[in-house]
């Protein structure tokens, strides 16, 4: 019998599902030295909560996170509530010697963040941010491809997330599942929410942004508010885009928005080198695009990887070849990722450390918009 690990989740919205899923695969399909268990399932809302915990198999129900977090019987704890509580959560979680798994982005803020750093790394507790399509077979091939030097010097990384989901004006703010709109439990709009993966891929594969010059804009400008009844205004971002220079002298831009008619969650990045070029698109997410320039003329052109054999990054542990996976699957490497770093000692990556400097390109983006001029990032 392999050590449980015991999870408890708090909410149970689109990412409590989509990290529950994660937590019933990953055994079935890595070898893990422990044995994921869904412990407790806590939110305030009874009845959703039951019905949730019933479906994703939990143990148990709870209401108060508080009394959660104290419990000995759980290990992990899942953090899947809107952005405001995430600090207050974590840095309790963490007195409490628990592991914690956040969902992204980190914090609200910077500062929030580095209140979380250090209340992590005080304690020593193990610890993670949900920055998900890291883990996309075709994404974690990238990042081998960069590191293996194949792109040779970067000279470009442009990237956006687009959706179209928010464009009419009858959509109100607040609340569940449109707490995203509400810019007291957001923080921000798409910068937050879609830029801030954008902005973990490219610093992952591509290294510290050194400045960004950004402009956002708040499209309907007031929404009726479900907590309150009352029409109020929008405090967050509908669009946002940015120019950036990387540290190591590439140029960037950045686009995201969620009035792309047409565009559910367009994620694509291209990336180009002196000696090759790649893209990825997440409605697409199995391929990788690549165009190596040392190829021989006359059959030099862009190849289209598919990225489902037994060599590719973690396709061993799915079908056969050819046999491609999804978007839940970048979640169960998530997990089996985490728990592997436990047991190996070196931490599955983005830690709560990794994500902060994502959070300082997202504070940066902010000011910069507010002050029009270029900012750079403070690590
Ligand atoms: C917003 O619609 C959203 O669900 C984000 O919150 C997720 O992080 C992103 O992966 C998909 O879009």
């Amino acid at each position: 019998m392999k050590k449980p690990l015991n999870v408890g989740m708090i909410g149970y919205g689109f990412m409590g599902r989509a990290h529950s899923n994660a937590y019933r695969q990953a055994n079935r399909f890595f070898d893990l030295p422990y044995e994921l268990v869904l412990k407790v399932a806590c939110a305030r809302q009874k009845e959703p909560l039951q019905a949730f915990a019933e479906r994703w198999g939990y143990e148990s129900t709870a209401s108060d996170w508080r009394a959660l977090i104290e419990r000995k019987d759980v290990d992990v704890i899942d953090i899947c509530t809107p952005n405001h509580l995430h600090a207050e959560i974590a840095i309790a979680a963490a007195a409490q010697g628990k592991m914690i798994l956040c969902e992204k982005p980190l914090a609200m803020n910077g500062a929030e963040g580095r209140r979380m750093v250090e209340a992590v790394e005080k304690t020593g507790v193990a610890n993670m941010v949900w920055y998900n399509y890291r883990r996309v077979p075709a994404v974690t091939l990238a990042k081998k491809l960069i590191d293996e030097g194949k792109l040779g010097k970067i000279f470009h990384y442009r990237a956006k997330f687009l959706q179209d989901w928010t464009i009419s004006p009858e959509l109100p703010q607040g609340g569940a599942g449109l707490w995203r709109l509400d810019v007291q439990a957001a923080g921000s709009g798409v910068t937050g929410d879609l830029l801030a993966h954008c902005i973990d891929t490219a610093l992952w594969l591509n290294g510290d942004l050194a400045s960004v010059n950004a402009m956002t804009e708040t499209f309907i400008k007031e929404r009726k508010h479900n907590l309150t009844g009352k029409v109020e205004k929008v405090g967050i971002d509908d669009a946002c885009a940015f120019l950036a220079r990387f540290k190591n002298g590439s140029l960037a831009n950045f686009e995201s928005t969620r009035y792309a008619r047409g565009h559910k969650a367009l994620y694509t990045f291209e990336i180009n080198g002196e000696h090759a070029s790649i893209a990825w698109d997440l409605h697409d997410l199995h391929r990788l695009q690549y165009f190596d320039h040392r190829d021989e003329g006359q059959v030099r052109g862009w190849r289209s990887i598919h990225v489902t054999d037994g060599d590719h990054p973690y396709m061993g542990h799915w079908w056969v070849p050819g046999l491609q996976i999804g978007y839940e699957h970048s979640f169960t490497h998530q997990v089996a990722d985490f728990v592997q770093g436990l047991a190996s000692g070196k931490p599955a990556e983005p830690t709560f450390r990794d994500a902060l400097r994502t959070q300082a390109v997202l504070d940066a983006i902010l000011q910069s918009a507010a002050t029009q001029r270029w900012v750079a990032p403070e690590m």
